[in-house]
């Protein structure tokens, strides 16, 4: 039988393909941000990488949550990564805790990050302001684990918000300093921050990024809230006196709608301000509203068949846990044993 041979680095050499991982936390309904600023992205690059996308609920658990009230968003951020289009056959879809290498990697790695680095964390100093009864370990050291959930793919991308840059570069250091001292165990991952939806902000303080667990539940629309709320929302964000749409310095409600309606229609900022010359916020702001429900229609649709098949679900997910924890037992071992562990028989 006649064999073909492949020469690495000649064009007749299948080009290894890049992985990428990225994880969501099921600590409330996810919002537009995170569908504009991460999911529609993992959905367009997922055809192109090899890739792996987890709810990520052990570090929902840092911020307190009602048991079951978690247990159920669970089901249903794992349902969403479905309803974006995620073939489960094609990809890695799974459910973090069902992978105990992401907290056994977490815990070697707390002990090769330092805790001024950590302290550096804007999301920390955040958090901590909001939950000042809660200021938990688990908080401090929630991008160690996310390092963990990198480093334990190898992943070479990691499609974020851009309110995650600053933990994928802790990831990145943490991935260099072990290999500095061990020799190559981790790829070290670039970050992957689309052009449009990175930040997409609050509608009723436009200063502020959209995010599932803010109280005031008029500040976000949410990917499951009905047409009519999603109308109602944005209809009542916050923009400002003057009354132009264009983008422009001072104008972060309008500049915020914008974002979101170049996300939707595909339309760039000047085409925006040229449809809506001489025309008011209302108008503007049902069009927004229009582009939303339409954009967010068909997830909505697809979310609603599969929740009805939760045996489906649960399968899928256990199905996807067993290839995660192939992977990243593999490197769990190679890094334990890197650190000198005696690796059980
Ligand atoms: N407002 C946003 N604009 C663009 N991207 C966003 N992301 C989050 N908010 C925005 C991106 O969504 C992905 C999943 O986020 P996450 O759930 O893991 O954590 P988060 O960034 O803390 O999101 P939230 O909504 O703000 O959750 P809570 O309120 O629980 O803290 C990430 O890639 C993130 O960048």
């Amino acid at each position: 039988m006649d064999e073909k041979i492949i020469i690495p680095g000649t064009e007749a050499a299948p080009e290894k393909r890049k992985k990428i991982l990225s994880c969501i936390q099921p600590s409330g309904i996810p919002t537009l941000g995170n569908y504009l600023g991460a999911l529609k992205n993992w959905k367009l690059l997922s055809d192109e990488f090899d890739s792996a996308f987890a709810v990520a609920d052990l570090h929902a658990i840092t911020v307190r949550q009602d048991p079951k009230m978690l247990r159920k968003q669970i089901m249903e951020v794992f349902a969403l990564l479905l309803a974006i289009g995620l073939d489960p056959e094609k990809n890695i879809v799974f459910i973090q805790s069902h992978v105990p290498a992401h907290s056994q990697l977490a815990w070697i790695l707390n002990c090769y990050t330092q805790f001024g680095e950590m302290s550096r964390m804007t999301q920390f100093k955040d958090k901590s302001q909001s939950h000042a009864d809660n200021v938990n370990v688990g908080l401090f050291s929630y991008p160690v684990l996310m390092a963990a959930d990198i480093l334990l793919y190898q992943a070479d991308l990691v499609p974020v918000g851009a309110d995650q840059k600053q933990h994928l570069e802790i990831a990145r250091d943490i991935a260099n300093r072990f290999n500095g001292i061990y020799g190559k165990t981790f790829t070290v991952p670039d970050p992957y921050i689309g052009k449009q939806g990175a930040r997409v902000m609050s509608l009723q303080d436009p200063t502020k990024k959209m995010s599932k667990s803010d109280p005031n539940p008029k500040s976000f629309v949410s990917v499951f809230d009905s047409p009519e709320t999603i109308m109602k929302k944005i209809k009542s964000a916050v923009t400002d006196s003057e009354g132009g749409v264009y983008y422009g310095e001072g104008k972060d409600g309008v500049n915020n709608l914008m974002g979101i309606y170049s996300c939707c229609t595909g339309l760039d900022y000047d085409a925006i301000a040229k449809e809506f010359e001489g025309r008011g916020y209302g108008d503007f702001k049902t069009a927004v509203a229009e582009a939303v429900i339409e954009e967010l229609r068909p997830v909505r649709e697809r979310y609603d068949l599969l929740m009805k098949d939760q045996a489906y679900l649960l399968e899928t997910a256990a199905k996807g846990a067993e290839t995660a924890q192939r992977i990243a037992n593999r490197t769990l071992e190679k890094t334990m044993k890197k650190c000198g562990f005696v690796l059980p028989r």
